[in-house]
């Protein structure tokens, strides 16, 4: 090639690569806080509303974050940076508390008073002749608050001319919580390792600490628990305080607190005590004295998170005494610094007859005992995060205590992150369950006085191991800073701030989202059928596992196929689980006929000929199930075919690689599933219906050394 010519091909070359470079890199680090540039004509209405940010000086660390937020959404959406003045102007952003209000601007006082610490408003008004937007809170933190959910609205469409919002949060917790160990690796992990260096902390803070707080903040989320429930003591160390305190410093400004997870046998562990009994003096003193060295490295520690006698943890029960013993002996520890104790209530025994049944055992009868800093950590469901369970007993039955609603953000039962299922409709659906007990019609929402989500974020650049597993991550947000917003609102906008704002796009985007989960309750565990996963890491469908040395861990225990039919009895005639909830549920549940059909095999064990309203049996619904979830994520990948010209050709050759992996684990879960429940009910498929493409045996023998997510 002579010169000219190498030139050429180097130009050339280059103009290929140019794309590359001249558009922002799309690998989803950003998650939804991405900020491109608006099409010509939303730009100009967002820069109209937001020429200069109004706000106080000397600034706070929180405040100072807000204004960099709004500097920075509003310098990706219209292309200028808002310059930050003192003075009103036309279409200024004015951020203003009762305490720093520019003098001759009128607080809606009356208005603000209801907003709490955290809430906030967006107004449009007009102060000294200026049309300006009012963002205004009673604390910076609420002023954080409001700055995104200005952004949010300038990013969504919403008329800037005319805002008129308020919010604020009814769960005065909302919590992540990591499942991350001190080596990094992470329990139920699927997103790379822990984003928690500890080993370079606290002298070295990665620049990543401070993308997670503001994702956080945006939505509204405002405490973290750093390590996992399954905790080591070293957590509670000298040296891992004093890095857990260097996170906390970043964290701060943005509103997070930071809490840990404690080992209950600390004190025998760390301290030398012979014992961990929670009435022993020597051991509430050994806690007291912890506490104080918390506060002294942390002074705003939200507290702690335990896990105790559950899945092999020590706990109070080692000594004879109740988890109400040993929450509130913590709990005593912690008062006198404001921090609390969230007791999580996920507890089985090897010997009970029906798992679901023991968490509601163990602590309902202790409504009332817990201290007032207690709060009781409840999963969403009685067994374990299954793609569908009917919403826990507790919720509602423990009216003097207040309680947590614990869900898993991280799919541990779901398909890890290869597979798109959308949890907003999970959690939307259990805060929306009216559990008919006091005051009538409560919903568990109005049950509860915080939500944790089990985080599913690790060092993988886009955060969560797939795109759409972030969504997840903003669902929980959004869902617990308000827990009546509809899911499919919710969805809409993360697909608007994430992928694009074509309407169509953003319709189909969301559609197949809002399908996703039904997809994967048909395609794992369809009719109420749980815990059919494969041992340990939960990959994959187990269905025929019978050998493990807990009968609760096998799957045989909780679906009970077999010659005569299928399903877990859990009406008066068999473990009677029921009537663990409200009286008027426990009688509709009771009965297959009112039972319904999404949680029948939860409650009952029904001959496979059992008619079910669609008229056929349920063998053949079941059949019918296990074929629609496959053909739906078959839909799913269609959808988001269709979308290919909407969506940067990385983030959409990334989502479906992965749709294409999670169809055929769809029909390896329904060819597997039907091979194994077929070979015990004797029943042939029905007409028309598709022949597993493998032996049973075949499915049988495949093993799954290294799946990720076991942890440390
Ligand atoms: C189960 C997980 C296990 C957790 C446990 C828990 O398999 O890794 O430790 O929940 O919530 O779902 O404590």
């Amino acid at each position: 090639m002579n010169t000219w010519a190498r030139a050429l091909a180097g130009w050339m070359l280059a103009a290929l690569c140019l794309p590359v470079w001249s558009t922002p890199v799309e690998d989803g680090y950003d998650l939804w806080l991405r900020y491109r540039a608006l099409p010509a004509a939303q730009q100009a209405a967002v820069a109209a509303r937001a020429r200069r940010i109004v706000a106080v000086a000397p600034a706070s660390p929180t405040l100072q974050a807000a204004v960099a937020e709004l500097q920075r959404g509003v310098a990706g959406l219209t292309g200028r940076q808002p310059d930050v003045a003192a003075q009103p102007g036309d279409g200024a952003l004015v951020l203003a508390t009762p305490a720093t209000a520019p003098a001759g601007l009128a607080l809606p006082r009356p208005a603000l008073a209801e907003l709490g610490r955290e809430g906030y408003l967006l107004r449009s008004l007009r102060w000294q002749g200026r049309a300006v937007t009012l963002i205004a809170a009673n604390s910076d933190v609420g002023l954080l608050y409001g700055s995104f959910a200005w952004l949010r609205a300038a990013q969504t469409g919403a008329d800037l001319a005319r805002l008129d919002q308020r919010s604020a949060p009814r769960l005065a917790l909302r919590l992540l919580n990591h499942w991350d160990n001190l080596d990094r690796t992470v329990e139920r992990g699927y997103a790379g390792a822990s984003i928690w260096d500890w080993w370079k902390l606290p002298d070295l803070r990665d620049a990543r600490y401070v993308d997670y707080a503001r994702a956080n903040a945006s939505l509204g989320i405002n405490g973290t628990v750093l390590n996992n429930v399954n905790a080591k003591a070293d957590s509670l160390t000298a040296p891992f305080l004093a890095k857990a305190a260097a996170l906390a410093d970043v964290l701060r400004p943005y509103g997070i607190r930071v809490y840990l997870s404690a080992r209950f046998s600390a004190p025998v562990e760390l301290g030398g005590l012979k014992t961990a009994d929670p009435l022993d003096p020597a051991v509430r003193a050994w806690w007291q004295a912890k506490a104080g060295e918390i506060y002294r490295a942390i002074p705003d520690f939200g507290g702690f998170l335990v896990k105790a006698n559950s899945e092999g943890q020590p706990g109070p029960q080692d000594y004879g005494r109740n988890h109400a013993d040993g929450a509130n002996m913590l709990a005593a520890a912690l008062a006198p610094h404001g921090g609390v104790v969230m007791w999580r209530a996920f507890v089985y025994a090897p010997d009970a007859s029906d798992r679901a049944a023991q968490g509601f055992a163990e602590f309902q009868p202790l409504d009332g005992r817990f201290a007032p800093n207690v709060i009781v950590q409840v999963k969403n469901g009685a067994i374990d995060f299954q793609p569908r369970e009917p919403f826990h007993p507790l919720f509602g039955a423990m009216p003097h205590t207040p309680l947590a609603l614990e869900v898993q953000i991280t799919k541990e039962y779901l398909g890890f992150s290869t597979h798109l299922v959308h949890l907003g409709p999970l959690f939307e659906e259990v805060l929306r369950a009216d559990t008919r007990r006091q005051p009538q019609g409560a919903t568990v929402a109005r049950q509860i006085k915080a939500m944790a989500g089990v985080a599913n974020i690790g060092t993988d650049r886009n955060w969560c191991g797939s795109h759409f597993d972030c969504a997840n991550w903003y669902a929980f947000g959004r869902l617990a800073w308000d827990t009546d917003l509809a899911a499919a609102a919710v969805a809409r906008e993360w697909v608007q701030q994430t992928f694009t704002r074509a309407p169509a796009a953003v319709q189909a985007i969301t559609a197949l989202m809002l399908d996703s989960r039904e997809a994967v309750v048909d395609y794992m565990t369809p009719l109420g059928l749980h815990h059919l996963m494969g041992t340990g890491h939960h990959h994959g469908p187990a269905p025929w596992v019978d050998n493990l040395e807990r009968a609760d861990w096998n799957p045989v225990y909780f679906h009970r196929a077999g010659r005569d039919g299928i399903g877990f009895d859990r009406s008066p005639r068999g473990s009677n689980a029921v009537s663990q909830y409200a009286p008027e549920l426990a009688a509709l549940w009771a009965n297959p006929a009112t039972t319904p059909e999404p949680l029948l095999l939860w409650f009952h064990h029904l001959p496979w000929s059992h008619r079910m309203a669609s008229g056929r049996t349920l063998w053949a619904e079941l059949v019918a199930h296990y074929d629609r979830g496959v053909e739906r994520v078959a839909t799913m990948r269609r959808g988001w075919d269709a979308v290919r010209t909407d969506v940067d050709a990385q983030r959409h050759a990334e989502v479906a690689a992965y749709l294409a992996v999670q169809e055929a684990e769809a029909r390896w879960w329904r060819d597997a599933c039907l091979a194994y429940f077929q070979s015990v009910s004797g029943l042939p498929l029905p007409a028309g219906s598709r022949a597993p493409a493998e032996t049973l045996e075949a499915y049988k023998a495949r093993r799954f050394n290294f799946a990720p997510g076991r942890g440390g």
